[in-house]
């Protein structure tokens, strides 16, 4: 059986779960935290998430972990048969990692020290958002589905990058980033509304107290050195 490690406060541990219950795939949860020496060992990047796979092999990095998921189990398909297609979805995928995810994810130290962004960071943050907005206004189609006809990858990918991207910028920015795309919005609230989204909102919720106790500590630790 496969086993996902990580926690569920980490949207990139929830894109790949994600995955895994709309496949129907049976999985076990194991939940350790990125500074657990244990994990190096399953990922020498230290980063959440990662799997084992039925063949005891480790893999990590979440849109890898998402093309191994599909090539091994193809049902519930999650990317169109057509290569052309295929690269399409991979784009809007790679295009919201690096011009959202990234970006956004930036910010996420001055939030938990309390201490503002540098203006100039904040410059660099909202330079590449744009570029990101810019190019997924062109490539996006919620018709209904993010790509177009077809629910794929770049639907789950995308979703949990935005949950990133608007648990940040709107406040630190003060850009509601999510708005400047037209449809972005209500798709992002339909997809929450799916009942594997709403299990892992509820597992997140259910994660966040030991989740902020965790990062606190590593602040402070920090801080006294
Ligand atoms: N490129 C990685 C990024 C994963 C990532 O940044 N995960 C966060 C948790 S949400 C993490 O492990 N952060 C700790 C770190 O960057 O060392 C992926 O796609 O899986």
């Amino acid at each position: 059986m496969i086993t996902l490690h990580g926690f569920a406060a980490s949207n990139y541990y929830n894109l790949v779960k994600h995955v895994l219950l709309h496949k129907e795939l049976p999985f076990n949860e194991h939940l350790i935290y990125n500074n657990d020496e244990q994990f190096l060992a399953i990922n020498p990047m230290g980063k959440v998430p990662a799997i084992t796979t039925a063949d005891r092999l480790n893999i990590a990095e979440s849109s890898v972990i998402c093309d191994y998921l599909e090539e091994t189990y193809p049902s519930n398909t999650l990317y169109p048969e057509d290569s052309a297609e295929r690269a399409f979805v991979r784009q809007i995928m790679k295009i919201s990692e690096l011009y959202f995810e990234l970006p956004s994810r930036r910010l996420i130290p001055y939030v938990f020290t309390g201490s503002p962004a540098p203006e100039h960071v904040k410059d660099d943050i909202r330079k590449l958002l744009t570029r990101g907005v810019n190019a997924l206004c062109e490539l996006t189609h919620f018709s209904p589905w993010i790509a177009g006809e077809q629910f794929s990858m770049a639907d789950i990918y995308v979703y949990y990058v935005n949950t990133v991207v608007n648990a940040f910028t709107p406040k630190e920015l003060n850009w509601d980033v999510l708005a400047e795309i037209p449809g972005l919005k209500e798709w992002q609230a339909k997809m929450s509304q799916s009942t594997i989204a709403q299990q892992i909102e509820a597992d997140r919720q259910a994660n966040m107290p030991e989740f902020m106790q965790k990062v606190t500590a590593q602040i402070l630790a920090a801080q006294s050195k």
